[in-house]
């Protein structure tokens, strides 16, 4: 009876512990540490919006622990995709200590990783050129995201990072280094499961006039074969 009693404690103590406290376990080489972050931003998405599973963390490589989390919030504000929700939460985390974010911002963004489930879109592979993270990790690229049935701008976030250059010519160095297809599987599966509802009968006409054959028969769709 008391043992149980005192298991029962030490759950509590185990499940109420804060996600970031887990983080802190998130070791090994690059990759490991890569691949470990994302799984918590994946969780982290899954929990807040199942059903726009965009999930994001900062985390200060330098120190190895997360800085902030961010989830999509498109029930609150459409424009809080999962990035967007995390650069803000952190700047509000980390204010400016001279009320001056752009000389003076709260947290040095240069040890900033952006761990993200999805490929960031233009506006928030922007606001991570405008923040100055300097590596942004996600799993699921843009094109797969739109695969999966939600469309997408598809415009690559190495696109924006190209078009970085001040004045148009010179290029700016301060740019984050790009990492694609951490978690790809886990972070693919997640979009794809939680985008069904978007694969009506346009979407397997619009998949099928682009050539999109492949995709459709190993995702178990090529059944649904429209009369073109
Ligand atoms: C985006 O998704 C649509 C289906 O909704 C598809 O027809 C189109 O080929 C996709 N585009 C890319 C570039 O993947
Ligand atoms: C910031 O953003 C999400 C919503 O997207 C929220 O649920 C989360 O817990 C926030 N806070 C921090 C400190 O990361």
């Amino acid at each position: 009876m008391l043992l149980k009693f005192l298991s029962s404690i030490i759950l509590v103590a185990v499940t109420a512990l804060p996600l970031s406290a887990m983080a802190t376990e998130c070791g090994g080489d690059q990759h490991t540490r890569d691949e470990c972050y994302m799984k918590i931003a994946l969780d982290f998405a899954k929990i807040h919006n199942p059903r726009f599973p965009f999930g994001a963390l900062i985390v200060d490589h330098e120190q190895n622990e997360i800085s902030c989390y961010g989830a999509n919030s498109n029930k609150k504000n459409k424009l809080l995709h999962g990035e967007t929700a995390a650069f803000w939460n952190c700047t509000e985390m980390y204010p400016s200590p001279t009320n001056d974010d752009m000389f003076n911002p709260g947290l040095d963004w240069s040890k900033q990783t952006l761990y993200t489930t999805g490929e960031p879109c233009p506006m928030c592979a922007s606001q991570s050129i405008y923040r100055g993270v300097s590596r942004v990790v996600w799993g699921t690229s843009i094109p797969d995201i739109n695969r999966s049935g939600r469309q997408q701008l598809i415009i690559r976030m190495q696109e924006v990072v190209d078009s970085a250059r001040l004045g148009g010519y010179q290029i700016d160095h301060r740019v984050p280094e790009l990492v694609g297809g951490v978690l790809k599987k886990e972070c693919d599966d997640a979009f794809f499961n939680a985008f069904s509802v978007f694969r009506d009968d346009d979407y397997l006409k619009s998949m099928h006039a682009h050539g999109e054959e492949d995709y459709l028969e190993e995702h178990g769709l090529a059944g649904h074969r429209q009369e073109l």
